[in-house]
């Protein structure tokens, strides 16, 4: 196998890999969790791709110390994972599910006898369902319940998390779970949903302040960013790449960055004392995380074209935006364009929007799903992925001598998983996972990343 070359990193860059609670650990019914909304999501036909349900997902929950020790062998500076809300709080919020409570401590204990620094996601999207059925991201109070969860966990796990990121991607949230219903909780309320990208910001601000009240330092978050590039150079498509530009980047940024709305519609549409709200959301933070995967090719709707199918699910009619494909670039097994520059160009973009309001900045998130399955003697050879990775850690460099002061880079994902509404037909892994005997088997970009890392650590 030729190994392409990866450019020079500064001292102390973060070497990481990523992953998410709902998609890799199963126990969905062990030792007290409670549902989630995920839960839901799946046993309703129709929402999952082939009916493919959580319910053993990995079996991380029984098999983490087999995930530590290839985190080990990775020889990673940081691994990102997400605590389960419901499987530490089953209602949401009361009583503590100790049990839950101590799997973490117990992961977290693990992780630092390896010399892997934990960095813990609060919120990847798997809400109580109980929450949910209070009014979940619409509702305000659930902002306020999350910050409460945030105390909790920040008071047993602070003195040894380096990095928090109370959210995960609002935008998706927001977007797929309530406006357009291919996501839990599968509401399609449209431009009505865009409360909950107000209430988890506020969550996000008041759970930041009560981490920090606990003990727990090093809060940033996780956000969703694609560069926009408009259809055409025609003022409609313009305006419509402009207003997509809005809605998914800067929404989730400029309130926590700038402490306000990109757009004064935004604000208008946005419920509460908006302005105070904005004072806690813009709570300072230590560093700002980047997932990326695609640039975006937005214009304006056009007449009779059919229903958007996004990552295999048809949208609602009545969109105001029309996604073609970017052409002229290889595709992932997904259908996703492999763009390394976007990387670069959406680092760069944050850098020149938010300037001296932008902190020191990770790549929470990077990866591609590829379907590589092992041959005879267990070997996986996924060189696309060892392609996909080298070149977008070139754009990252690229970013870094652009002027992003740019901390660290994690690979989504340590294993393969269940990859939301798309199930297990997206393989995303370092790691291939045998859904039937559970059996991990390190890709060829496993033992890439591993050498990268030595040699860089
Ligand atoms: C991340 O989301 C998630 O954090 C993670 O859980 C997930 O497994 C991983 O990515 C891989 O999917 O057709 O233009 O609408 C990624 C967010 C949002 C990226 C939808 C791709 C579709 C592009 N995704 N987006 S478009």
């Amino acid at each position: 196998m030729t190994t392409p070359a990866i450019p020079e990193f500064p001292d102390g860059f973060l070497w990481g890999v990523a992953t998410s609670a709902y998609q890799i650990e199963g126990g969905v019914d062990a030792d007290g969790r409670g549902p989630s909304t995920w839960d839901t999501f799946c046993a309703r036909p129709g929402s999952v791709l082939g009916g493919d349900t959580a319910a053993v997902a990995t079996d991380h929950y029984h098999r983490h110390d087999e995930d530590v020790a290839l985190m080990t062998e990775l020889g990673l500076g940081a691994y990102r994972f997400s605590i389960s809300w419901p499987r530490v709080l089953p209602a949401g919020w009361g009583e503590v599910n100790q049990a839950g409570l101590d799997f973490y401590d117990r992961l977290v204990d693990e992780l630092c006898a390896a010399d892997i620094a934990p960095a813990v996601t609060l919120f990847h999207w798997d809400t109580p369902q109980v929450m949910e059925d209070a009014g979940g991201w619409l509702a305000r109070d659930t902002a306020n319940r999350f910050a409460d969860y945030a105390a909790l966990v920040g008071g047993r796990l602070g003195d040894r998390v380096k990095l928090w990121m109370p959210l995960n991607e609002p935008m998706v949230l927001t977007l797929f779970g309530y406006a357009l219903g291919v996501h839990a909780p599968g509401w399609q309320l449209m431009f009505k949903a865009l409360p909950v990208a107000h209430h988890q910001l506020l969550g996000h601000g008041l759970a930041t302040q009560a981490l920090r009240a606990a003990g727990a330092s090093g809060i940033g978050i996780a956000n969703h960013h694609t560069p926009v590039w408009p259809a055409s150079a025609a003022p409609a498509d313009q305006e419509a790449a402009r207003a997509y530009d809005a809605l998914v980047n800067e929404l989730f940024a400029a309130p926590v960055l700038l402490g306000e709305y990109p757009t004064a519609e935004l604000a208008a549409a946005m419920p509460g004392p908006v302005a105070d709200d904005l004072l806690v959301i813009s709570t300072p933070l230590d560093w700002y995380g980047v997932n990326y995967y695609q640039p975006s090719r937005v214009g304006a709707p056009r007449a009779g074209a059919g229903a958007a199918v996004v990552d295999g699910s048809t949208m609602p009619d009545g969109l105001p935006f029309d996604l073609p494909a970017i052409e002229g670039y290889p595709l992932t097994d997904f259908g996703w364009p492999v763009v390394p520059d976007g990387l670069r160009e959406v680092l760069v973009t944050l850098r020149s929007r938010y300037g001296a309001a932008l902190p020191p900045v990770y790549v929470t998130e990077n990866g591609c799903a590829y379907g590589e399955q092992p041959d005879g003697e267990g070997r996986v050879g996924d060189a696309r992925r060892i392609e996909f990775l080298a070149g977008h850690l070139h754009a990252a460099r690229q970013a870094i001598d652009e002027g992003v002061d740019l901390r660290g880079y994690f690979v989504w994902s340590l294993l393969d998983n269940f990859e939301w509404a798309a199930g297990y037909s997206q393989r995303f892994g370092l790691v291939h996972v045998d859904y039937e005997t559970l059996v991990r088997t390190p890709k060829d970009s496993f033992h890439w990343y591993r050498e990268l890392i030595r040699t860089r650590r």
